[in-house]
């Protein structure tokens, strides 16, 4: 896949996740600089920094993909342009090794966080947070799990589906059924798009709404997130440019007229209803994201 093709699949979510858009974009970055033609590195490094910048503009919200392009590009360092190409193409591999390394990390904690007899509901579909799920039942645990369908694009099928094929027991719920179902859950499990310095965590629409609901029922919300989705340039969750999508995505446009509709799709979760972020070196509190921000990048 070329620069423009991926651009256009992250763009129209037919690739969608924090973690998978990040390898995607990793990937492409990679492929570009391998067929690029260009000999003068000055030019390299402009042609590849317009890629990257193609591939940022996609998505907004989720820092992972910019993290990921800024990883690769980094790796662009020498004189000549075979050293650049090289760098980045070395870059790119380590990105997409190290982020599968790290999703099995987190879920190897993760899954020992989970207990036998727990209920968990979690929500949209985050690829770290069903790997703990699958590799707690594997581990023989008996849990039950509700998803939340999570409109607008519902990915929660896609998450109740990979668990029904695990042998989890999954039961789906509409988003509006969370608080129905929270007295007899034991924990709360979901993933992130982005994690600010003040342990603020963003996540898809209405993941706050959930942490709202779990913190009145002193359930605790447990995030599974890679370190790539920490962002050393927003210290708080609302500083994040929260996505709006298309309305077409809630609604057919024109069906009912006279009414606004609007589709934002990820939402800020304040760090007091959350209890742990899980990465792969480690489990965090809410308040100690910052230091490990300034340790993962200096600052
Ligand atoms: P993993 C998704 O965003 C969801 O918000 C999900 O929780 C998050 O990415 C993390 O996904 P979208 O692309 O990286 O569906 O854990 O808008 O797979």
């Amino acid at each position: 896949m070329n620069i423009e093709e991926t651009a256009a699949k992250i763009s129209s979510m037919e690739i969608r996740g924090a973690g998978k858009i990040a390898r995607a974009a990793a990937s492409a970055l990679k492929e570009y600089a391998l067929e690029l033609k260009e000999t003068d590195p000055k030019k390299f490094i402009i042609a590849l920094t317009q890629a990257k910048d193609k591939l940022f503009n996609t998505r907004p919200t989720a820092v992972s993909l910019s993290n990921a392009l800024s990883t690769v590009l980094a790796g662009a360092s020498g004189e000549s342009v075979d050293e650049l190409r090289e760098g980045v193409i070395t870059a790119a591999e380590l990105f997409i090794k190290n982020s599968k390394t790290a999703i099995e990390k987190i879920s190897d904690t993760c899954s020992g966080m989970i207990h036998d007899g727990n209920t968990i509901i979690t929500h949209c579909n985050s690829t770290v947070a069903i790997h703990s799920i699958i590799k707690a039942h594997s581990h023989g645990k008996k849990i039950r799990v509700y998803a939340t369908e999570t409109r607008p694009w519902r990915q929660g099928f896609i998450t109740a589906q990979a668990l029904a094929d695990a042998g989890v027991d999954i039961t789906l719920i509409v988003d509006s059924a969370v608080r129905f179902f929270m007295p007899e859950t034991d924990i709360v499990i979901v993933g992130a798009d982005t994690i600010t310095g003040n342990g603020s965590v963003v996540n898809k629409i209405g993941t706050s709404q959930i942490a709202l609901c779990a913190h009145e029922y002193s359930v605790p919300v447990f995030v599974c997130a890679e370190t790539y989705k920490f962002s050393k340039d927003f210290a708080k969750g609302e500083s994040v440019i929260i996505e709006e999508r298309d309305i077409a995505e809630v609604i057919e446009p024109g069906k009912l007229p006279g009414v606004k509709i609007r589709n934002p799709v990820f939402d800020t979760t304040p760090p007091k209803y959350i209890k742990s972020i899980i990465t792969e070196i480690g489990i965090i509190s809410p308040h100690e994201v910052s230091d490990t921000i300034q340790k993962m990048f200096g600052e």
